[in-house]
């Protein structure tokens, strides 16, 4: 009934002037450390207090930031989960982000108002140099399982100038697929150089000792919409 990522369709979003504008407070000393998880990598942030957190958008209360990722193409051409008009991008950015009504991200990540996603999409053009922190740690992470350490870093620094968005109820991306995310993706893309998107592919989907399998197209495809409404914050 709920599933992502989907195919936007601007023309059909509906503009919602009760939207309100996204919050997004981050403390740069919650961000802990990098993981590859097999199937991305992630980094992973604090989160037993309200220090980082996501307000207002679509959603009521408050939600904890537990972690952010990234879905990307063996090619340029492809890639992010989401999709605008048809068109895809080669990268697509994910903050999860937890409602404290619950006790816990897992408990979370089973209801319906459990978790809210922030996506944004990377396009081709100039090196992005907020990038470059994260990119630069993928070397210490290549194999599945492997971890670092990964302090100090303001995930706000990857956010687009402008916070307007598109949202829908939907589901993860990936098993168990729980129909529990309100996403919210932001219709202003950051940049990435080609170069820093072959970074993205030295990671390796394999373990140490495995013959190596480079991680690329680690999206979904668009599912059915069955009935939603996309409402955006813009006009
Ligand atoms: O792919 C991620 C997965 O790694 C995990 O973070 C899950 C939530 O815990 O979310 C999916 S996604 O829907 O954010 N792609
Ligand atoms: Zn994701």
């Amino acid at each position: 009934k709920r599933q992502s990522p989907i195919n936007i369709v601007p023309k059909e979003a509906q503009y919602d002037s009760t939207l309100k504008v996204l919050k997004l407070k981050y403390d740069p000393s919650n961000s802990n450390g990098i993981l590859n998880n097999g199937h991305s990598f992630q980094v992973d942030f604090v989160d037993d207090t309200d220090s980082s957190t996501l307000t207002g958008g679509p959603i009521s209360g408050t939600y904890r930031l537990k972690q952010f990722h990234f879905h990307w193409g063996a090619s340029d051409d492809r890639g992010s989960e989401h999709t605008v008009n048809g068109i895809n991008f080669p990268c697509e950015l994910h903050l999860v982000h937890w409602n404290t009504k619950y006790p816990s991200f897992g408990e979370a990540a089973s209801q319906p108002d459990g978790l809210a996603v922030v996506g944004v999409f990377l396009k081709i053009g100039a090196a992005n140099p907020r990038l470059q922190k994260v990119l630069d740690a993928l070397d210490a992470i290549k194999t599945k399982g492997k971890q670092t350490t990964f302090p100090n870093f303001d995930p706000k620094t990857l956010l687009p100038g402008s916070l307007h968005y598109w949202t829908y109820d939907g589901s993860l991306t990936t098993p168990p697929l729980l129909e529990s995310v309100t996403w919210i993706v932001l219709k202003e893309p950051i940049s990435v150089s080609p170069a820093q998107m072959a970074k993205f592919r030295s990671l390796l989907f394999t373990g140490e000792g495995e013959s190596p399998c480079c991680m690329a197209d680690n999206y979904r495809p668009p599912q059915p919409l069955k009935g939603r409404k996309v409402r955006a914050s813009f006009k």
